[in-house]
């Protein structure tokens, strides 16, 4: 097999999707940090929707990080992570969607004021957008995660899985842009999170990129 190559910048929740589910399998790649906004002219041929990541295997490619993990998981089946049961793999099929589609659209915002544009574009983030996201969108979403979050690792049958991978990822993003879940409020989400992120695939990705804004 051609060692993959991820294109994709890491700080975007679907570049470290598959960049976890990389790690926890314990398979070595390369990357090329492309970010959408401002793509190589060729990246269209490779992503037909323009975004990122794009998971590349010699002249085999495949974009989306819900399609790249399940490829993943067929090509290297150990570690699992997805349960074999078939009603546990419709839950964890599910909870991937709700991070990638609810969850992504209440936390990134902030992270997109506050680190996207503050930062990289050095402009002047819009507080609106982020004050109506941290009263609004959020809380609700995090009210509905704090029922179903599990005390151990994994929040579908008890093990690590694709969809705590896919529900921990955006909650780096919302660490970036300086916002933590409110332990008080959400005190087993807050405990969750933290969990899924101690594991070294969450870890080595988070120091990776506090390091690169660090440098910003
Ligand atoms: N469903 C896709 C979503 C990927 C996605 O939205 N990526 C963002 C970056 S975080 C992107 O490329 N946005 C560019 C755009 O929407 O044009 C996946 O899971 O890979």
């Amino acid at each position: 097999m051609a060692k993959p190559r991820i294109h994709g910048a890491s700080p975007s929740p679907f570049v470290r999707k598959v960049r976890v589910v990389l790690a926890e399998k314990g398979i070595d790649y390369d990357q090329t940090p492309v970010i959408p906004f401002n793509p190589p002219a060729e990246f269209k041929k490779i992503s037909p929707l323009g975004k990122i990541p794009v998971y590349q295997e010699g002249d085999y490619t495949l974009p989306d990080s819900s399609c790249i993990c399940a490829y993943l998981e067929r090509v290297h089946p150990e570690p699992a992570l997805y349960p074999k049961d078939p009603k546990q793999y419709g839950k964890a099929l599910f909870y991937e969607e709700y991070g990638d589609s609810k969850l992504v659209e209440a936390l990134a915002p902030v992270f997109f004021q506050r680190v996207i544009v503050a930062k990289l574009m050095k402009g002047k983030p819009d507080d609106n957008i982020v004050q109506d996201k941290l009263s609004n969108a959020i809380p609700p979403v995090l009210d509905w995660l704090e029922t179903q979050v599990p005390d151990g690792d994994g929040i579908v049958g008890g093990r690590f899985s694709i969809a705590d991978v896919a529900l921990a990822s955006p909650f780096v993003n919302f660490m970036h842009a300086g916002e933590s879940v409110d332990a008080k409020r959400w005190p087993k989400l807050a405990a969750y999170v933290a969990r899924i992120h101690a594991r070294p695939s969450f870890k080595a990705c988070i120091e990776e990129e506090k390091a690169q804004f660090a440098a910003l």
